[in-house]
């Protein structure tokens, strides 16, 4: 009995640490100060800064990500007078699991970001 249970289980600890070391290698450029991340209905993080100019590299993880609409205003609606970068005006930019984009913040100043889908995603971002 013991030795059967054994045989089920090495297997699956040996898929497990392959699949662990495969994921840590996929991730090995990601982590960094100007990274954004989401969830599947959240930001990981409240709050980013960033130098101006530098740009936001906003990641929507394949395997714990989800469907946003990401722009700049709080709480599902978007800021139609928003001054920040284009790309994140109204109607918004869309994402889905394994999306990355890139946006730029040309001006210093504090910025919201939400999703038009799930109006608790919000995220300030500070450019100094
Ligand atoms: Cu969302």
């Amino acid at each position: 009995m013991r030795k059967l249970m054994l045989t089920a289980v090495l297997p699956m600890l040996m898929l497990t640490l392959a699949l662990s070391v495969a994921g840590c290698g996929g991730s090995s450029s990601s982590g960094g100060a100007n990274e954004l991340d989401m969830g599947s209905a959240s930001f990981t993080q409240t709050s980013i800064t960033l130098s101006s100019g530098q740009a936001l590299h906003m990641v929507d993880p394949q395997d714990t990500g989800g469907t946003h609409n990401l722009c700049i205003g709080q709480n599902g609606t978007c800021d139609a007078n928003s001054n920040g970068p284009s790309d994140l005006a109204k109607p918004g930019m869309m994402f889905s699991p394994g999306t990355t984009k890139d946006v730029t913040f040309s001006a210093a100043g504090t910025y919201h970001i939400t999703c038009t889908i799930h109006p608790s995603m919000n995220v300030t971002v500070t450019v100094q």
